[in-house]
């Protein structure tokens, strides 16, 4: 045997003699949020068991913990695209080259991160197949086919399904990854009136999953001509900040293609006046980087902090037992309050493992971020009660059992208002106003998100991306809100000094 193993081999042997109920050692994270926050990031996904790293990089497997934020989300936004009668399909992910290039100019800056099947087994294949980055190129060709005329209109069609990038710049779990999970969606108009109310309507959509679910505060707005989809027409988004990077991160995305893929791939409509006509496209997504995002703005330095409405498990039920105390009483106590809670309609489960202590629990679920800890003990049989700790702010209350239900439902809705309230405190304590460069400047040495009057012009978004180039990243426009502020008369331009033309944010961005 080798030294190691037998090393490892004689330490499972003591673990085995030794008590075998796990203390509360060796749970808590070793990074700081404060200190360093890729590291502690990497640390609670991992922790909070949202995630498990892979060989390759840039993939990473999404647990259960992941995928059950996933569905609830999935399951608002999919319930609400159907009452807009927009139809879920599935097209293949393998993309041919001629489809892929087809459309150049919208390719071309993407080229370097699709990835290619060039091979079956050993052999090598006649025409490599790309792997679908976006499905533009795949689903055009048919949006050509199946329309003919003005009743074939509108053709709303979204999917969900994965989608890959083989980005090079350094990967982070949810926010970068190299396989993600999205919908896209993507619809077809006669009119572009009909276009646009869409892409508000959807972008609204985003704004509710951010703020609504994930307690997380956007703004919504349009980005600029640089940063906008290229191959559309324009592009508006949800932009979140990380106070703790000083960072804007796009939220999700909703284009209006205006009419250049219909162009391109040739979607053409006989119109009501029998003239043929091009229809007016959009396409919108969200992925999984929703679930980064929150856990970056609401985890702590006890891992993940998750809003109630998105929590698989919403109130995590322990038993406190002590050695003489009436076990079973407690554990039916735990059974009957898990039931109770469950009937009405909370994600409620018990924690009944018998190889672990309560503080190991305790620590082990406020990792996983639960809302809401109902602990029951002796004294709280004795007391026909149950001590709650919220998982936000640590606060402890003795319920009794007769109000149990209304009291976690009150506690719930308080702690995802809070986790909203306390999020938006603190992006809005970033957030500065700067009339001019030296502002600008020390507002973004500040990590802040910058809200500035701006020409509007590309030369000069291009060149206050050259005078911020450094290390940790160059500023660029995040959006120009749609909620402007007055822009008085003269107002002018922090950057040109030409006449401003909007307010616009500003910062480094993931
Ligand atoms: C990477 C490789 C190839 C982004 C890419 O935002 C192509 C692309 O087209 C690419 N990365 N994009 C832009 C995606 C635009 C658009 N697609 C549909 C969306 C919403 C959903």
């Amino acid at each position: 045997m080798a030294g190691g193993e037998a090393k490892k081999a004689s330490t499972n042997a003591n673990n085995r003699k030794k008590k075998e109920v796990k203390k509360e050692t060796g749970l808590g994270l070793s990074s700081k949020k404060d200190d360093n926050f890729g590291e502690w990031y990497s640390e609670v996904v991992v922790s909070g068991e949202l995630i498990e790293y892979y060989d390759i990089s840039g993939c990473y497997i999404l647990r259960p913990w992941t995928m059950s934020i996933w569905e609830i989300i999935q399951a608002f936004f999919d319930a609400e695209i159907k009452k807009m009668k927009i139809k879920n399909c599935y097209f293949p992910l393998f993309v041919s080259p001629g489809v892929l290039q087809k459309e150049k100019d919208h390719i071309e800056g993407f080229a370097p991160e699709v990835a290619w099947v060039t091979k079956s087994g050993q052999s090598d294949l006649d025409v490599p197949i790309a792997i679908r980055p976006t499905s533009e190129t795949v689903m055009y060709p048919y949006f050509s086919k199946w329309i003919r005329g003005h009743r074939d209109l509108p053709l709303k069609l979204n999917q969900w399904c994965n989608v890959v990038r083989w980005e090079f710049s350094n990967p982070t779990p949810f926010i970068r990854s190299r396989e993600f999970l999205w919908q896209e969606g993507h619809t077809a108009f006669a009119t572009k009136e009909e276009a646009n109310k869409e892409v508000l309507e959807i972008l609204e959509l985003y704004r509710r999953i951010y703020e609504d679910y994930l307690a997380i505060p956007v703004v919504k707005g349009k980005k600029s001509e640089h940063e906008k989809f290229a191959g559309g027409l324009y592009t508006t988004s949800v932009e979140a900040f990380i106070p703790h990077t000083g960072r804007g991160i796009q939220g999700a995305t909703s284009h209006c293609l205006g009419q250049n893929f219909a162009k391109m791939f040739e979607i053409n409509f006989e119109n009501d006046k029998g003239e043929k006509a091009m229809v007016w496209q959009n396409s919108w997504a969200y992925s999984t980087r929703t679930i980064g995002v929150m856990v970056m703005v609401h985890g702590d330095d006890k891992g993940l902090v998750l809003p109630p409405k998105i929590a698989a498990v919403q109130v995590i039920v322990i038993p406190v037992p002590y050695k003489d105390a009436d076990t079973k009483g407690i554990f039916d106590a735990c059974d009957a309050t898990v039931k109770a809670l469950n009937e009405s309609g909370f994600r409620a489960e018990s924690d009944f493992r018998d190889n672990y202590s309560p503080g190991w629990k305790y620590s082990h679920w406020e990792m996983k971020g639960v809302p809401l800890r109902i602990e029951i003990g002796p004294k709280d049989l004795a007391n026909d009660q149950v001590r709650a700790v919220r998982r936000d702010n640590s606060a402890k209350s003795d319920i009794p059992r007769a109000g149990l239900v209304e009291q976690v439902k009150d506690m719930l809705d308080d702690i995802q208002q809070s986790l909203f309230d306390v999020a938006k405190q603190n992006r809005d304590a970033c957030v500065q106003v700067a009339r001019t460069w030296d502002e600008f400047m020390e507002a973004l040495n500040q990590k802040k998100m910058i809200l500035a009057p701006w020409c509007e012009e590309e030369e000069v978004e291009k060149d206050v991306k050259a005078r911020t180039k450094g290390e940790i990243g160059a500023a660029k426009t995040l959006c120009s809100p749609f909620e402007q502020p007055a822009l008085d008369e003269g107002t002018l331009c922090f950057a040109s000094g030409k006449p401003a033309k909007k307010w616009t944010y500003w910062g480094r961005s993931y």
